[in-house]
């Protein structure tokens, strides 16, 4: 069988001019990605969806395709609707590829197919979500934020879907913690792996889009953004899961950069051990790896941070062996955000 693909590119808000994927139709192209299960990219058209449709699936307002006459997509501005697709666009298809590349993963529920997003959805809408099915991306109210629709938020919000397919951490207490740390770890590793200059890697969360502080959240030291906690304390699993995520947050990053300040993706990190030690880290890929198969094969829907740390420890003897230096690596960077 030949299946014919298109390749068209697009101007998008944050990550320069990409190549995107498109489906050719009568009088041009649409947003259909052909060659990662179909996945598409929809225009909400600033509609809202009703409880009913939140609930129930009745009355959802219709969503509709875009279409480009000559399959070059956007502006690179906010004053077209088009470029916030093309971002979403190649969101969605940065997520896909990094998932199969890199984990062997054939899309969000391992069957191939890709996923809907809408973009344009409600008026100042400062937020996207994933809603089980389909990804969906606010205009935001450009004071507090731009458009949600930057790499790392489009990683995030997927991975809700992949964490909801396999372990299904329980969205509250500790779990739900390690639920927003997974989307916070692998919206930053598929930033880390779209290697795009205009929004190259780091481990802050949503520095493209925020317009009132340097990001949303900081992996380096999640207390940066006056509300997460970097060490684990008991209640803190009391705490908003966006905020009880620091503590996995920042595991992640000492396991991957260790202790210390650098510039990353040309922004400042510095990280500190909540128990005075120093280290280095095993790099941003080799932790991705470890996370990975601990959220696969180890944690179930109640996992808490005491059982994060033999799951993660267990992972890292999977893939390096029981008496590798990543596995002690794990186990340091744990005792260093006060998981003993
Ligand atoms: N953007 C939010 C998140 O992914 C949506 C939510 O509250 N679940 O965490
Ligand atoms: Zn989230
Ligand atoms: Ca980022």
């Amino acid at each position: 069988q030949h299946i014919e693909t298109v390749t068209g590119d697009g101007k998008s808000l944050y990550s320069g001019t990409v190549p995107i994927d498109t489906t050719a139709v009568s009088g041009g192209f649409n947003l259909t990605d052909p060659v990662r299960g179909g996945g598409t990219t929809l225009d909400a058209q600033n509609k809202t969806d009703s409880i009913l449709c939140q609930l129930f699936g009745l009355g959802c307002p219709t969503a509709v395709k875009f279409l480009d006459a000559d399959n070059h997509w956007g502006t690179g501005l906010n004053t077209d609707r088009a470029s916030a697709a093309v971002d979403a666009h190649y969101g969605a298809a940065t997520t896909f590829d990094y998932y199969k590349n890199i984990h062997n993963r054939n899309g969000i529920f391992n069957d191939g197919k890709g996923v809907p997003s809408r973009v344009h959805y409600g008026t100042n809408y400062v937020n996207a979500f994933w809603d089980g099915k389909k990804m969906t991306y606010g205009d935001g109210d450009n004071v507090v934020a731009g458009p949600l629709v930057s790499i790392d938020v489009a990683g995030h919000e997927m991975s809700h879907g992949v964490t909801s397919a396999t372990s299904n951490l329980t969205y509250s207490g500790e779990s739900g913690g390690l639920n927003e740390a997974t989307s916070d770890i692998f919206g930053t590793s598929v930033e880390f792996y779209s290697n795009n200059a205009n929004d190259p890697g780091d481990y802050y969360i949503g520095e493209e889009i925020m317009k009132d502080r340097p990001a949303l959240r900081f992996m380096d030291k999640p207390s940066k953004d006056g509300n997460s906690a970097d060490c684990w304390s008991s209640g803190v699993g009391n705490l908003d899961v966006h905020y009880s995520s620091g503590v996995a947050n920042h595991f992640f990053y000492l396991l991957s950069e260790g202790t210390g300040a650098k510039t990353i993706g040309g922004l400042p990190h510095n990280s500190t051990s909540c128990n005075g030690t120093t280290f280095g880290g095993i790099t941003q890929a080799k932790a991705a790896k470890i996370w990975y198969r601990a959220l696969t094969t180890y944690f179930t829907t109640g996992t808490t941070y005491a059982q994060a740390r033999v799951a993660t420890l267990n992972a890292a003897t999977d893939l390096y062996g029981a008496a590798s230096a990543e596995r002690a690596a794990v186990a340091t960077a744990w005792s260093a955000v006060s998981v003993n």
